[in-house]
Parts: C-alpha cells; structure tokens; sequence
C-alpha cells in the first residue's frame, strides 16, 4: 500500500492524494446517512491521462477502485470498503457550448446545475434535471443512467448522450469524443457504460446533446381523492398536453412531513390523499391548454403558477421530501418501476406489508408518475436490516416492475438482481465485466 500510495501522489501531487482520517470522511459516507466505508486514501486526477495513471497503477498493485462523483447516490454504489476512492471532482471543465449543433462536452466531475447555467446562458437546456442537481455530477448520472424530472420529454441521461471518452481498468483510455448523433459502426459503447455503475471503465467525459429552451413554463398542484385518480388523470395528461414537462407525485403523509420540516403553511384548505405536479413547458404560454386538460373530475382542487416565485413554491412540496424524510432518521430508500395501471393495487399492499413486518415503520412514497416511477421511504428500520427491502422488491416484481429505475442497483440491489434480469443476462454481464476488468478492480462491490 506505501508503494502504491507514492505513485499515486506522484501522479496527482501530494495535494491531491487525501490519505488523513478527517479528510477521506466525507467521500465514506453516503448522503442517505445509511452507508459507512472506509478508504485507503481518495486520489483526485484533474485530467484523463492522470486518471489512465491512477488506475494503471492501481491494476498493478490489484487494489479495488470505487469512483465517485458527487456522493448524492442512495444505493451505496461510491460508498468505498478498503479501497481507493477516484474522485472525479477535479474533472471539471466544460467545453463552451456549441450552440449551432446544440451540444456540449462535459468532464465527468461537472456539476450538473454548472451545466444547465452554462446552458440557459446559451439559450438551451439539458434534458435531465433532479434535485440533486448541486451536488450530482455528469460521470455519476451517466454511470446511475440518472433520470429525474423531465424523462417523460426528452428520455434519461442514456438518451442524451452522443459520445463517452472512459478509461479501463488497466488504464487504457478509449471512446470518441466529439461523438455523433448517428453512428451505427457497431456495439455501442456509450451505452454500454451508461448504468454500468463505474464497474466496466471510469467514465472522464461525456459529449453531450441540448435541446431549445422553452420560454413559457406552467406548474399546476392537483388535489387528488385517491391513486386510482392519480392514474387515470397521468394517463389523460399524457395524451392532452403535448407541452407535458413534469408529472410527479406525492401523498399526504409527504406532504406533512415537508410541511412539518419546513415550516410551511399546507397548499389547500382542506386534507387529501394524493397529489400530482404539473409541469408544461412551451414555446407558447401553455396555460391555456393546461386550464382544459384540468377540467376533469378528479380535481378536487388545484394551484396553478407561471412565475417562477410561485412555481418554485410549488415545486418546494414535491423537491423537499428527501430533505425532510431525512431530517427525521435514516430511511431505506427503495426506488422502483412500475406500469402504471399497479399503481393502485402496489401502494395499497406495499404499505400493508410494511405494516405486517415491522408496525412502527413509516412508509413515506412519492417519484415521477410520468415514468412509472416511485420512491419507496421506509423510517424507523435499523440501517441493515434487508427484510422489508427484500418484501418491496419481491412484490415489485410480482406486478412485473424494475427493482431500479433511476438511482442504479449499487450495493444495497446486488442480492436482488435476479428478481428482475434472468440468469442468461446475469451470466452475459459477468462475461462483459472480465472482459473490461479482469482483476475485477473496478467498483467490485457493486451490481454483479
Ligand atoms: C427524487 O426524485 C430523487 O427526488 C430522490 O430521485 C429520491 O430521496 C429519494 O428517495
Ligand atoms: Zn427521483
């Protein structure tokens, strides 16, 4: 380890290589408070040829490598155990934004709200947008295939990316940047690595596609009697609003805990079950059509804002959550897929069976209905405690849903794989992973 240490601070300067107890703390525990690692030492390359370095040298000496981004991951897929954490936080440049062609080349350890001010200035957004958006960085959303707010229009991170440059486990440095929007010369690397949960190669830069800002934006809170509305209403919007830019949802039980946390007065005078937020974007002022698509008997009542005080405010409800679950304890976070029409059927019985197992838990859901999308929130369970995880996911998958939807399978998922991908794909995945690393250096706690 002395040996290997050295090198490493040769090759990013002593400054870099952090190996103090009080400076690796924060790159070993997660931001849900439930994973704790520890660290060899944390190693901060500023370019792709250190990088290259760093793992060579780290393949020589058959060290584990955990890369991390920003930390913001709820599976413990960066959460290091007796390795050497690469941060990729000094990977941070951006190229200017190529507005004729409406692209970008980001390096991993940009920030994701770096990007999308980058962007606005130019008169363009990117296509993935999430709370995290401060702390979340490229390399990690392309490794999580992260998702967020606006996957119902313009797709995941998979879809926006034209090009990856990424670096082997050994060291080797490959990928096409700048990439093209068409290019069908074979498998597809960055697709490939997009989920990959850093276990096939460190992700260093991504060449990026934007799309046209749209000026005029709309938010509507709907008051909700029950799910069964909540689906109806999702189903009805996507086919009525073509201007559709967000579709989430939360329940009461949210809604107080934000209140609770936040001190914020409740947005309706009286209590409801289920609530959804409706976003519509456009080149147009889309309220109009918002206004009718509304006028639907499931609305119990409703919120609407076009200016961005008031948007904000709404969006505060539904941003809040992971914020304010936390505040109280350490929750499981169990985020899932799946169709729309088990909405109903999945909420009443995973709350039943959370009930049944452990009494005094409480079960807090919300997500993106949009995308078939929930976040399971389980308090009052101790940290390692896999009952109830195992429950939710085999019910998840009883309804033919994803044990993962957009925050990866990390470690937290890996047992559970094999509830939703069959063993020929397992067994295929394991064949890749040797392929790329061999040593089995790579991230080599997480998914597989
Ligand atoms: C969100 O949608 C994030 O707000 C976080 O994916 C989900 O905290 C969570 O469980
Ligand atoms: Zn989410």
């Amino acid at each position: 380890m002395h040996t290997l240490l050295q090198t490493l601070s040769d090759i990013v300067g002593p400054s870099h290589l952090l190996t103090a107890p009080e400076l690796r703390a924060r790159y070993e525990t997660d931001c849900t408070g439930r994973y704790h690692g520890h660290a060899h030492c944390v190693v901060r390359p500023a370019t792709t040829a250190q990088t290259s370095a760093v793992l060579a040298a780290c393949h020589a000496h058959r060290c584990p490598v955990v890369p991390q981004g920003g930390n913001s991951g709820l599976v413990g897929g960066a959460v290091p155990h007796d390795a050497v954490v690469l941060s990729t936080e000094r990977l941070n440049r951006l190229s200017p934004i190529d507005t004729a062609a409406a692209e970008v080349v980001a390096e991993a350890g940009v920030r994701l709200e770096i990007l999308q001010n980058a962007c606005q200035a130019a008169g363009l957004v990117f296509g993935v947008d999430m709370a995290s958006r401060g702390s979340a960085t490229i390399g990690g959303m392309v490794s999580t295939n992260a998702g967020g707010l606006h996957v119902l229009r313009y797709g995941s991170m998979r879809a926006q990316i034209i090009g990856v440059e990424a670096v082997q486990a050994d060291g080797t440095i490959f990928g096409k940047i700048p990439g093209l929007r068409k290019d069908n010369t074979g498998y597809n690397f960055p697709s490939l690595l997009t989920g990959a949960e850093g276990t096939l190669a460190v992700v260093t830069r991504a060449h990026l596609l934007l799309h046209p800002a749209l000026p005029h934006t709309c938010t509507a809170l709907l008051a909700l009697a029950d799910i069964e509305s909540a689906v109806i209403l999702t189903a009805h919007l996507r086919l009525h609003l073509p201007s559709l830019h967000a579709l989430e949802i939360f329940f009461a039980e949210g809604m107080h805990i934000v209140a609770e946390h936040f001190q914020q007065s409740l947005p309706f005078p009286e209590e409801h079950s289920t609530y959804l937020l409706v976003e519509c974007a456009d080149t147009t002022n889309p309220l109009a059509q918002l206004a009718a698509a509304l006028t639907r008997p499931e609305v119990q009542d409703a919120a609407v804002a076009e200016d961005s005080v008031g948007r904000e405010r709404l969006w505060r409800w539904r941003e809040r959550h992971t914020e304010a679950i936390r505040s109280i304890g350490i929750p499981h976070k169990l985020d899932i897929a799946l169709p729309l029409r088990s909405f109903p059927a999945f909420t009443r019985e995973v709350h039943r069976q959370i009930i049944d197992i452990a009494p005094h838990a409480q079960t807090i859901l919300f997500g993106h209905i949009g995308d078939g999308n929930l976040h399971v929130n389980i308090l009052g369970l101790s940290p390692d405690d896999m009952t109830i995880d195992e429950a939710v996911f085999r019910l998840v998958s009883s309804y033919g849903g994803s044990i993962s939807a957009e925050h990866g399978i990390g470690k937290t998922k890996r047992p559970y794989l094999l509830l939703h991908r069959s063993s020929e794909e397992v067994s295929l995945m394991r064949q890749m992973k040797e392929v790329f690393d061999p040593h089995g250096i790579l991230n080599p706690e997480v998914l597989l």
